[in-house]
Formats: structure tokens, C-alpha cells, sequence
């Protein structure tokens, strides 16, 4: 019992816009997520379809679980039923449930509505926007009963803490004006600690507390206190300890404070008692008159100890108690349970009440026997006409009985009804009962008709599917009547007779002619009747005939065409199948496949083959060191180096590389899987030329593809290829317009004898050009050659303002570009250029870069564009440094290692 007010269970409500977001969250998880617009649309709608009725599954669920988790007001005790309306008013909490129910009924209808829309969808992005529009629709609702969703959680919160009275038990509630001691009493004969304090209205809320008494448990409700006004006044607080006191079958004590403390009087505290007695009927009442440590009840005037006896002469027991030193609180509450004890078992021997559950709806059953009023009897009154005929009727069945042979009583009917009439005809049961076996049913015996013969007629009701009643016409006879006397008038006009002389000539061609007219209108009729049934179904529209499917000449395959020997094509299909195999491997990657590429190091990458050299690193460093033996003497030096920068910028485009076959190749995937394995083929050959070839084909195709406006070039791509690619290489000759170039020639064009540092000169090919005009220095972190210093570019072995030109030729790496402006700055004489050049796309900010730059101390001398590639500043070194480390010398990292 208590079970069922255990409001504690009742789940949480969540607010409207959290369960928006967890049933939506709930959908996208437990459905299917991938679907294609080329599937077929049965299927494309199913997914949709599904998505739709799962979320209205889950709000159905949600929602229903709600409605039946809170307690129905109508279901429940009317104790808890009275004391919700008070505390939540019943209208409020039946609206709110009510919102719940529309709101699922409503999302059913929905979901329901949607999905039959979804039969008309005939493409993904419609049924994609029905789902949308239906999942919106759906939660909207939920949103709409935000208000419902926040007071239902509220009244869960504030049900989950009420006490939980079993109104069917065994109780004793408290009850009086504030601050008489009700708390106290509570505390004293059970565990519960309500809150005591000396003022009023302490106690807001019902409190429970159990204790023991004669074996049983008992419950004993604290009440807030009551004062002495009318109902309707009495606010919520009150309200709960009336309603305790109006439904639950208790034993009431109503505790009074005979010291008076409560700043309430004897009297006062009286016709509380007398104005809430309504409410006791039934219940025994036990008056405690408590605090008597303060004053005794033999202390009290006269009047006062009056009206004391006064309600003790009407059966009221009052017990004086004090919760303070205890006393009389133990009889008080004895008093109290055995007074409900006995009123139990008195209402239970009265009830008979067996526990039998089968006994249980007999016990219910109350027959009831009327008593006699008087001795007079009053017998029922028969009117003589019926009395008559019923005796008549009494007679005759006697008779027949006795005239009745077992034999005759098989022309049963006839017989009897000789001297019957008609209304006195035996029952088919009566004749079943004296014939027994040999009787058989017979309904048409008595039928009443013009002909008796006709009497076992068999009448067809149904012929060929049709009732025959419905086409009976009731006026049959006379429309025949009229017809054949319409019939006779015509023949009596001669309307029959013929005009025709079939003795003419004329008459006998023509009809002759029409006969044969006749029978040519009924074959041409019967051919075409013959030739549409052949065709299909008569006249109807819909079932044309069949259009054949022309069968076209079509050409032997391409591949027979192509090799007419079989054996031949066989050799070739297994050769394109060997083929294909990487490059169908590849096609079957998709975006989502989870593919490990392969990243094998350099060395397992191209390491074994089969013919030609092994040892690829080798080889590079032999081909290094060719060229340096090659390096001649000074004039054969001039003249390669004249040459050099005789190099125009379209030299790298002529290339020679081979054209390139064009093949069918169907799509990008394959093209680069082809790529990548020619690639990889050309490695395992020469590892050095195949690098060198593929870059130098790659810009010449870009150039022969887009045209000398559009070329399209990436050093980094050129240069990722060959990290070790040095200026001399063929990759490098390749390039547009090589920054170093620039650089050179401007440096032959400047006076002689500048200082000039090179920093990060990789080669010292600046040195090398222009080492003879120019006092130059060549750092790098590693000195490849005799003419490189090897040094940190941050900390040049060099004194301050010692160079008048500092040069950074692609070489400002690091992430400490700080440090080394700062080194060149440093080195620089005031007025002095330091010339950068750099990749293009190695910058984030051009602009930011040179006010960084200028910001560290230097002046913008020129900016130039040099090719889509390269950018080359020259600043000049002032005096004034603005900011020592600006915001904005970023470049991205670098693909290529050497320039
Ligand atoms: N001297 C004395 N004081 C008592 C006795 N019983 C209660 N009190 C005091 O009376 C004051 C009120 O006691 P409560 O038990 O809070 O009274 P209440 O009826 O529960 O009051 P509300 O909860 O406000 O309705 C407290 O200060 C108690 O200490 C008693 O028997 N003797
Ligand atoms: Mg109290």
C-alpha cells in the first residue's frame, strides 16, 4: 500500500529543450546515418521514414511514462488527492498531464501524417526535407509545453519529499493552535526530530513519525497549526493539517496548552476545538492538555476548569501531559491507539470481513427480504377473460393428450388442428417433445397460400448472382396487361402489316442488295472483332500493344575486332587484367576507407631492383664529385659561369623531355595510380635521372598545357622531389628565373670592392660568380667547399658595420628570423642593403614581413615581384631600431632544404 505513495520513483521530467536535444541526439545515433541518392527511393524513403518514426517512438515513450508515472488525482486516496489540489492545484496538475497526453497524441499524428507524405517523395532532397520539416514539427511541440515540462518537474521534486503517509494504517494525528507543543509530543513518543521552537508556525508541513505500541506499528502526523477562522481563510499550511484530519481514519489529539503560553486562552483554544469537531466524527478524540509543569490543570479558575469538565461529561477523555518532564505523554498516547484499536475491531466485526479473497465479493452481496407490512394478503388479479381462456386452454391440452395415441401423433398438425383454430395450433417444441426422434422440422406446413400445391414449391431466391427479389416488380401483371393491349391496338391499326410489293422487282434487287450488304457489315465486324483480340483487350487504352524492342545490327566487340585470334586476345586480356589489378586496387579506395599508405623510408623504397646500380646514394655523391673535378680552369670557369646566367628564364621550359602519349585514362584516380607506379618504375631503374626527368616534365607539361601566360610552377615541388638538388643540377636550371641570378647580375652591377656577406650561401655560388669583383664573405652552417665560412648565421664571426651588402638567398630558415636580421643588422654599415629573396608562398604576410623588417631598424629600398615565384626586397640599414622583436616575421616552412 504504502508502495503506491511512494512518489520517490516517479522519474525525472526533463526541461523541454534538454529532451529536444537528447530524443534528436537519440535518432541521429540509433538509425542508420549513410544513405546515397542513387539508391533505389523505396529505400531512400525508408531511411527517412524510419528516422521520423523513431523519434516519435521515443517522445511516445517519453511522454507516456510521464503520464503514467505521475499519480492520477482520481486513482489515488482522497487524502493525497485533497492535499495535491492544495499544494498544486488540481487544475493546474490535470492541465499540465492533459498537455502531455495532447502532445503525444499530436506527435503521433504527426509522425503518422509524414510518413504517408514520404510515399510521394521521389528524390533524396525531398525526402530529406520531410524528415527535416516532421523532426521539427515534433520538437516544437515539445518546446510549446515548456511551461508544462517545468511545473510537472517541480511538483515531482516537491511530491518526492512528502512524507509518506499510508492513509489505511493505524494513526494518531496532532492537532491544535500553534506552539501548544504538537512538535514536542511527536519528538517525545517517536524517532522523528520535527523542528521545535517557541513561536508560531514552526511546523509548515505534515511530518510523520512511527512508534510501537502493543506489537503494532503505528503512525503518528505532525499538523501544522490551525487557527480558529473559517475555511475558506485558512492558507495552504492550514489547509494540509485539515485535510489530514478530514480522510484519514485516525485517532485525533487535539493538544491544548492549559498554561496558556501560546498567548492563546482556554477558552479561545475551545472553540477551536468545537468549530473543527465536524471534522472528528467517527474518530476518537483525545484532548492533551499539555505544559502542566507551568500550571496545573487544578490552577485554572473556576470557568476555565469548567468548560474542561464540561467536554470531559460528553465523553471527551483530556489528559494532562507535559513533553517537558514527560508526563502523562506515555498515557496520553495509550490512551489515543487503544481507543482506535477498539474502533477497529469494533468496524471490523462488523464488517464480517473474512480475508478469503474468493469470500470477498460474496461478503459484498447484501440480499435484501421485504417484511410484511400487515397480515392482509394481496393476491395478484387475474382478468376473467384470460382466466377463461386459460382454462380453455388447459382443457384442450388435456384432451389431446388423452386422444393422443404414440401412432397418431405423427399426423400430429393435422389432427390437431381439425378442432383447434388457429390460434391454438400446438408448438413445433410440443410436437418435437412427442415425437422424439421421428420429428422433423417442417417451417412450410403452415404457410398460407392462394394454391395450396404450391406450398413445397422450390422458389430459387439467387439466380445467376442476381436476387430475384430485386428485380420483381409489384406491378408486373398490369404493365403486362397494358402492353398487350397496346399490342392489340397497333395490330388493329396495321402498324405490322408490310408496305412492301415483295412481288416487285425493285424491292426484290434491293433486297437482295441489302443482304448482301447485311452480311458484309457482319464479316467486317467479325474480322475486326477477331483482329482486335489478337491485338489485346477490346477497347481499352491502357493495354496497347506491346512495343518490340528493335533489334539493331550491332558490331562484334571491340576487343574481337581488335584481336581476331583467340588465343592472341586471351594473351592480351591476362595482360590487361595483371594490369589493372593496382590501379582497380586504388579505385576501390574511397574517402572513408581506412587505408595505411605507404611509408616505406627512402632506402625500402627504392632500394633492390633488378638491373642497374643498387646503391643510389652512391651514385649521387660519384655524380658530385664529377662535377667538382670538372671545374676547370678560371677562363673555362668564366665561361660557364657567363653562361650560366645567360639562362633565360624560358631555358627551363625547353626542355626535352619525351611527349607524353595520350591514353584513355577514365578517371583522375587511375591517371595518378599510373603516375605513381611509373614513377616508382623509373626509381627502381635510376633513381637520380628519374627525379630529375619527372620535375623537368612537369614544368614543361604544365607550360605546353596552359601556354606561356598561365604557366603554372612550384619549386617546392620541383625541389621536394631532390633534396640534394644543387644549383647546378638539372632541376635547378630549370627554374624561371633563378633568384641568384638576380642577384648576381645586380652585383656586377654595383661598384667594386663592396663587402658583401652571403648568409646561408649553400654553395657559395655568389662567391663564385662575382668573387673577384666583390670582397665576399660566404657563411653556412656547413662548409661544402673551401670558399664557405661555417658558422651560425646568428653569431657571425664578422665586426659590426663591416659589410655593405648582406644577402639572404633563400636561405632564411629557422624559426629564429629574429636573430638573424638582427646578425645582419648588426654586420651592416648604416646605409648598408640587406637583399632577401625568398619563395613566395613561404609568406604569410608580405606586407606584415616588411614593416617587420623596417621596424627592426631598416628602411624599404625596393620590392619586385620576381616571376609568380620569387620576391626579392631590398632594405637599408638606418639608425633608428622601432621595435626590437615586431610581430609579423612569420614564414611558413620551408619544402626545400638547399637553394
Ligand atoms: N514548559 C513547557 N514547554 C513546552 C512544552 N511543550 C512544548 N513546549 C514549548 O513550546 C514551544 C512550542 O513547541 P512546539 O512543539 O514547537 O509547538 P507546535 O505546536 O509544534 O508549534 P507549531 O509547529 O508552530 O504549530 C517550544 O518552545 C517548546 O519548548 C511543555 O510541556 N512544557
Ligand atoms: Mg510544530
Amino acid at each position: 500500500m504504502t508502495s503506491m505513495y511512494n512518489f520517490k520513483r516517479i522519474t525525472v521530467v526533463p526541461n523541454a529543450s534538454e529532451l529536444k536535444d537528447v530524443v534528436l541526439s537519440k535518432t541521429q545515433r540509433k538509425t542508420p546515418t549513410v544513405v546515397h541518392r542513387q539508391y533505389s527511393i523505396g529505400r531512400i524513403r525508408a531511411f527517412y521514414a524510419r528516422k521520423i518514426k523513431f523519434l516519435q517512438q521515443t517522445l511516445h515513450d517519453k511522454l507516456t511514462q510521464i503520464i503514467n508515472e505521475f499519480p492520477k488525482m482520481e486513482e489515488i486516496h482522497p487524502f493525497y488527492s485533497d492535499l495535491m489540489n492544495i499544494l498544486y492545484d488540481r487544475d493546474h496538475y490535470k492541465i499540465a498531464l492533459g498537455q502531455m497526453n495532447t502532445a503525444r497524441h499530436l506527435i503521433d499524428g504527426i509522425a503518422r501524417e509524414y510518413v504517408r507524405l514520404m510515399k510521394y517523395a521521389d528524390s533524396l532532397y525531398r525526402c530529406k526535407m520531410l524528415k527535416r520539416a516532421a523532426l521539427g514539427r515534433m520538437v516544437k511541440l515539445l518546446k510549446r509545453q515548456k511551461s508544462s515540462f517545468e511545473y510537472l518537474e517541480q511538483v515531482r521534486q516537491h511530491l518526492s519529499r512528502l512524507p509518506s503517509i499510508d492513509p489505511s494504517t493505524r494513526t494518531l494525528i496532532l492537532c491544535g493552535f500553534p506552539n501548544v507543543g504538537k512538535s514536542s509530543f511527536i519528538n517525545n513518543v517517536t524517532r522523528a526530530d520535527v523542528e521545535v521552537q517557541p513561536y508560531a508556525f514552526t511546523t509548515k508541513a505534515l511530518y510523520v513519525g512511527h512508534l510501537d505500541y502493543r506489537f503494532l506499528r503505528w503512525q503518528v502526523i505532525d499538523t501544522p497549526g490551525i487557527l480558529d477562522q473559517p475555511l475558506e481563510d485558512r492558507n495552504t499550511i492550514e489547509m494540509q493539517a485539515v485535510t489530514a484530519l478530514a480522510h484519514l481514519k485516525a485517532s485525533v489529539l487535539f493538544m491544548m496548552d492549559v498554561s496558556e503560553q501560546c498567548d492563546r486562552t482556554i477558552e479561545e483554544q475551545l472553540h477551536l476545538f468545537e468549530s473543527i469537531r465536524p471534522l472528528f466524527a467517527n474518530k476518537p478524540v483525545l484532548i492533551g492538555l499539555n505544559k502542566v509543569d507551568i500550571r496545573h490543570r487544578g490552577d485554572l479558575p473556576a470557568e476555565k476548569a469548567a468548560l474542561l469538565d464540561q467536554l470531559e461529561k460528553e465523553g471527551i477523555p483530556i489528559v494532562e501531559t507535559s513533553t517537558l518532564t514527560q508526563e502523562g505523554v506515555m498515557s496520553l498516547r495509550d490512551r489515543a491507539c487503544d481507543e482506535l484499536l477498539a474502533q477497529r475491531v469494533e468496524a471490523k466485526i462488523q464488517a464480517k470481513k473474512i480475508t478469503n479473497i474468493e469470500d470477498s465479493v460474496l461478503n459484498r452481496v447484501f440480499v435484501a427480504y421485504p417484511a410484511p407490512r400487515d397480515e392482509k394478503v394481496r393476491a395478484p388479479f387475474v382478468p376473467p377473460g384470460l382466466a377463461a381462456k386459460r382454462a380453455a386452454k388447459k382443457l384442450a391440452a388435456e384432451n389431446v393428450m388423452d386422444v393422443d395415441d404414440v401412432e397418431t401423433v405423427g399426423a400430429s398438425a393435422g389432427a390437431v388442428s381439425e378442432f383447434r383454430d388457429e390460434n391454438m395450433r400446438r408448438l413445433e417444441r410440443e410436437i418435437e417433445l412427442a415425437m422424439e426422434d421421428d420429428y422433423i422440422l417442417d417451417l412450410k406446413k403452415h404457410y398460407m397460400l392462394k394454391n395450396p400445391d404450391e406450398k413445397y414449391d422450390i422458389v430459387p431466391e439467387i439466380w445467376e448472382g442476381h436476387n430475384l427479389a430485386d428485380f420483381v416488380d409489384p406491378e408486373i401483371q398490369q404493365k403486362l396487361e397494358s402492353l398487350l393491349k397496346e399490342e392489340e391496338l397497333l395490330e388493329q391499326a396495321g402498324e405490322y402489316e408490310s408496305d412492301l410489293d415483295s412481288d416487285d422487282e425493285e424491292t426484290k434487287e434491293k433486297m437482295a442488295l441489302a443482304l448482301q450488304i447485311r452480311e458484309k457489315e457482319k464479316l467486317l465486324t467479325l474480322e475486326h472483332t477477331v483482329n482486335k483480340r489478337i491485338a489485346g483487350r477490346v477497347g481499352s487504352r491502357v493495354h496497347t500493344r506491346k512495343r518490340e524492342r528493335s533489334i539493331a545490327v550491332r558490331p562484334a566487340p571491340r576487343d574481337e575486332l581488335a584481336f581476331p585470334d583467340e588465343e592472341k586476345r586471351a594473351h592480351v586480356d591476362k595482360l590487361r587484367t595483371k594490369a589493372m589489378r593496382g590501379l582497380r586496387r586504388e579505385a576501390k579506395k574511397g574517402e572513408a576507407d581506412r587505408h595505411v599508405y605507404d611509408l616505406k623510408p627512402k632506402h625500402l623504397f627504392c632500394g633492390k631492383r633488378g638491373n642497374g646500380k643498387t646503391d643510389w646514394q652512391m651514385a649521387k655523391k660519384r655524380k658530385i664529385d664529377d662535377e667538382k673535378s670538372a671545374e676547370g680552369a678560371p677562363a673555362e670557369k668564366k665561361e660557364k659561369v657567363e653562361k650560366w646566367l645567360k639562362t633565360s628564364e624560358d631555358s627551363g621550359a625547353a626542355t626535352t623531355t619525351e611527349k607524353k602519349k595520350k591514353r584513355p585514362w577514365r578517371n583522375k584516380v587511375r591517371k595518378l595510380a599510373a603516375k605513381k607506379a611509373a614513377a616508382e618504375k623509373k626509381t627502381a631503374e635510376n633513381p637520380e635521372e628519374s627525379m630529375i626527368l619527372e620535375a623537368s616534365e612537369d614544368v614543361t607539361k604544365k607550360k605546353k598545357k596552359r601556354g606561356p601566360k598561365k604557366k603554372k610552377f612550384k619549386p617546392e615541388v620541383v625541389e621536394k622531389k631532390g633534396d640534394d638538388v644543387t644549383e647546378d643540377s638539372e632541376v635547378v636550371k630549370k627554374w624561371p628565373n633563378h633568384p641568384l641570378r638576380e642577384i648576381v647580375r645586380w652585383l656586377q652591377s654595383k661598384p667594386d670592392q663592396q663587402s658583401v656577406f652571403d648568409l646561408g650561401c649553400g654553395e657559395a655560388k655568389i662567391a663564385e660568380a662575382v668573387g673577384e669583383k666583390h670582397k665576399i664573405r660566404s657563411f653556412d652552417l656547413v662548409a661544402v667547399n673551401e670558399r664557405v665560412e661555417s658558422c651560425d648565421m646568428s653569431k657571425l664571426p664578422a665586426e659590426d658595420g663591416s659589410a655593405d651588402i648582406v644577402i639572404f638567398c633563400l636561405s632564411l630558415m629557422g624559426t629564429n628570423l629574429y636573430d638573424f636580421i638582427k646578425e645582419a643588422r648588426r654586420v651592416l654599415r648604416i646605409g648598408g642593403i640587406l637583399k632577401i629573396a625568398e619563395v613566395t608562398s613561404r609568406f604569410v604576410s608580405i606586407k606584415q614581413f616588411c614593416e617587420a623588417i623596417t621596424k627592426m631598424g631598416f628602411e624599404m629600398a625596393n620590392r619586385r615581384q620576381l616571376t609568380d615565384y620569387f620576391m626579392m626586397f631590398e632594405f637599408r640599414k638606418i639608425e633608428k631600431v622601432e621595435q626590437k622583436r615586431p610581430y609579423g616575421l612569420k614564414l611558413k616552412p620551408c619544402l626545400y632544404k638547399k637553394r
